[in-house]
């Protein structure tokens, strides 16, 4: 795939959005391509980890209707953190309704999102209509979407012609706001990249499902390596979750961890790019 060979730098002046472009940046200068999921039940617990990880990633990827603790004071630390640490900050909220639905769960409610994360996530499933919901909130704040075109559970239903339309709902949107794709592959398939003024359209895949040591988990999560995702399949961005804050062994465990999946991210990524 054409867009695999060119080094995350490079690739930043095919972008206008401003969170694509401050994650690719990122990547480039912290020589990383790892976001860790800290899927903790505490946000005290999750600020833990993210000063543990901080230094190791591209992006912090939160789940904050699972902790038990949260109030806006987590948010603001977290902020707080991603300018101290240099990091994205990823709310994985897999929206799934209508735009205008999606609007109010996006800027409103206990978490307001909007306000505080760079990056989110909606399923194709509604169609484009969730993309102008969220688009209309979160594009005046430089925020970006990504959308799922697959996931790494066992059985998905997003596959085949789900991922194609997928693709294909988000290159309509354009790329102001879609940034790219939660996938396990290259869903942007070279033959479908539209060329304007010799710039072929360049879309970010983020894979989640990343693990070293295990294959999987008893609820249908699956594991590939992060060489697999990132030279076999092509993306990104890897994602881990358990694999990293999950390590037992204590507060420089999880430290030492994060740093052995950016290295192995890296590693991959520069080996790809010799291809
Ligand atoms: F879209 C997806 C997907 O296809 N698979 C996922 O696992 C998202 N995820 C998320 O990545 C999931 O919600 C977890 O937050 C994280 C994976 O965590 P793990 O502990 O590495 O399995």
């Amino acid at each position: 795939h054409p867009t695999t060979l060119i080094p995350y730098a490079e690739r930043i002046k095919a972008h206008t959005n401003p969170t694509a472009i401050k994650i690719l940046q990122i990547m480039d200068r912290k020589k990383t391509n790892l976001a860790v999921s800290v899927d903790v039940s505490t946000a005290a617990e999750a600020l833990e980890v993210v000063r543990r990880v901080g230094a190791s990633v591209c992006m912090v990827k939160t789940h904050v209707d699972i902790f038990e603790d949260f109030t806006p004071a987590f948010t603001e630390e977290l902020v707080r953190l991603s300018k101290k640490l240099d990091f994205v900050i990823f709310e994985d909220r897999k929206f799934a309704d209508i735009g205008n639905t999606v609007s109010l769960q996006y800027s409103s409610g206990v978490h307001k999102i909007a306000s505080w994360s760079d990056l989110t996530n909606a399923h194709s499933v509604p169609g484009p209509g969730i993309i102008a919901g969220l688009s209309k909130i979160g594009q005046p704040l430089g925020r970006g979407l990504l959308l799922l075109a697959e996931m790494s559970s066992k059985g998905s239903l997003a596959v085949g012609g789900y991922t194609e339309e997928t693709f294909k709902m988000a290159q309509e949107a354009g790329r102001e706001f879609v940034i790219g794709f939660i996938a396990q592959n290259r869903v942007d398939k070279a033959e479908l990249l539209k060329e304007k003024e010799g710039e072929r359209e360049d879309y970010l895949i983020m894979s989640p499902g990343v693990g070293l040591a295990a294959k999987g988990d008893s609820l249908g999560q699956q594991y590939r390596t992060p060489r697999e995702c990132v030279v076999d399949s092509g993306a990104d961005v890897i994602i881990v979750g358990r694999g990293i804050y999950g390590v037992s062994g204590g507060e420089a465990a999880v430290r030492d961890e994060a740093e052995r999946y950016r290295k192995a991210g890296w590693e991959a990524y520069e080996e790809r790019l010799k291809l």
